[in-house]
């Protein structure tokens, strides 16, 4: 069985790398490639604690507003207040429709007050901002430039990015980014990335320049045991970063994916689902994001939502889990009704692979080490 490539399917700027190191498997993400595995999952995920990876997120493609309502529109689409906002800032920003649903959870970011990147999740949100910019008759220019990111996530990015980039990368603050040269141009440079275990996302602004840093971050970092990697299904859980379209969707609120600490539904003036937000805040939702433990021995991964039963009664569903080697256990992620969320909470969990008893837990293991 093979994935069939077509324009429908895009590479990126990387991908040649990526197949030059032996990736053994792919997803699609905003119809471009993703890699998921190189060596094995558990293998990639102690290499990803221990060294540095170079993973090719390019499938986080950047949604450009330019122009005099740039910061008006990008208000529109996320209930989190950007008053505060600075050039230079990145801010995690859940987007939302007009009923407080769930359209993407990206992150921003601030280039300048008339210009902003939107990096988002796998989800068409492009075709949302351009009619909403069409529609309000703002001065704004939407679309999808030529910049891929390249994410050097470990314990070592910060040796290996300051090799490539000078030691004034590592000054950068979390979610912060500037300009930093490599080959004569100017790229964004941030200090994020979807793993706990530290590092940079560069914001790669004409595919020609792909490889070539792909390379040069190769070479600098032999010593450091750099390779490439991607995203790890095992440390994302445990760290409690969420996937958009498996752990939730335009069903749920940003309440009950836990995401309320990026929100200000008082302030956020302008933000299209601001009223159907503040009729949920008020109350509070009932049902939330949970980490869960299954028991038993290594789970498949999670193909579908896991009905969560309490006795007869569903109470919830997990959406992504996997074996963890530090824990030894199986991770997970559920959304879990306000009856049976509390810690310490028994449950029972329906697998393509039988049922399982699940723990609700306090908090996600956010482990660094
Ligand atoms: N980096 C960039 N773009 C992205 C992702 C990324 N687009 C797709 C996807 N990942 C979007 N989802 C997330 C989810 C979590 C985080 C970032 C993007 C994240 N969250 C931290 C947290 O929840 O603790 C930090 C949030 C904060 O404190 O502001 O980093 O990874 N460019």
């Amino acid at each position: 069985m093979q994935i069939s490539l077509s324009r429908r399917l895009r590479r990126t700027p990387f991908s040649a790398a990526v197949e030059a190191a032996g990736v053994k498997g792919y997803t699609v993400y905003n119809r471009m490639l993703l890699p998921t595995v190189f060596d094995s999952v558990e293998a990639d995920y102690r290499h990803l604690k221990t060294h540095v990876q170079l993973w090719d997120v390019a499938v986080e493609r950047q949604i450009e507003l330019r122009g005099p309502d740039a910061g008006r529109l990008l208000q529109i689409l996320t209930p989190r207040d950007l008053r505060g906002m600075l050039p230079g800032q990145c801010y995690y920003i859940p987007v939302v429709d007009e009923t407080g649903g769930m359209l993407n959870d990206p992150v921003a970011l601030k280039l300048s007050d008339e210009r902003y990147w939107i990096s988002i999740a796998d989800s068409d949100l492009l075709l949302w901002v351009k009619a909403l910019g069409l529609a309000r008759q703002l001065e704004v220019l939407v679309d999808e430039p030529d910049v891929s990111p390249l994410a050097v996530q470990g314990p070592k990015a910060d040796e290996l990015m300051a090799r490539v980039f000078g030691p004034e990368v590592m000054a950068l603050r979390f979610f912060r980014f500037g300009f930093f040269q490599f080959e004569g141009r100017d790229l964004v440079v941030a200090r994020s990335g979807y793993s706990r275990q530290g590092g940079f996302e560069i914001y790669v602004e004409g595919a020609d320049l792909g490889m070539p840093l792909w390379e040069a971050l190769t070479r600098a970092g032999e010593d450091l045991n750099v390779r490439a990697g991607c995203p790890n299904l095992i440390e994302r859980i445990e760290g409690g970063l969420l996937s958009y379209g498996n752990d939730m969707t335009r069903a749920n609120t940003p309440f009950e994916c836990g995401l309320g600490r990026f929100c200000n539904v008082e302030t956020a003036i302008g933000c299209l689902g601001r009223d159907a937000l503040m009729r949920v805040s008020m109350d509070g939702p009932i049902r939330q994001i949970r980490a869960l433990e299954i028991a038993g021995d290594p789970l498949p991964s999670c193909d579908r939502a896991w009905p969560l039963w309490a006795g007869n009664v569903q109470v919830g569903q997990v959406t992504s889990a996997a074996w963890s080697p530090d824990y030894a256990g199986n991770v997970a992620i559920g959304m879990v009704r306000m009856t049976h969320w509390d810690p310490g909470t028994e449950l029972v969990v329906e697998t393509q692979q039988g049922t399982r008893n699940a723990l609700v837990r306090g908090g996600f293991w956010k482990s660094t080490t």
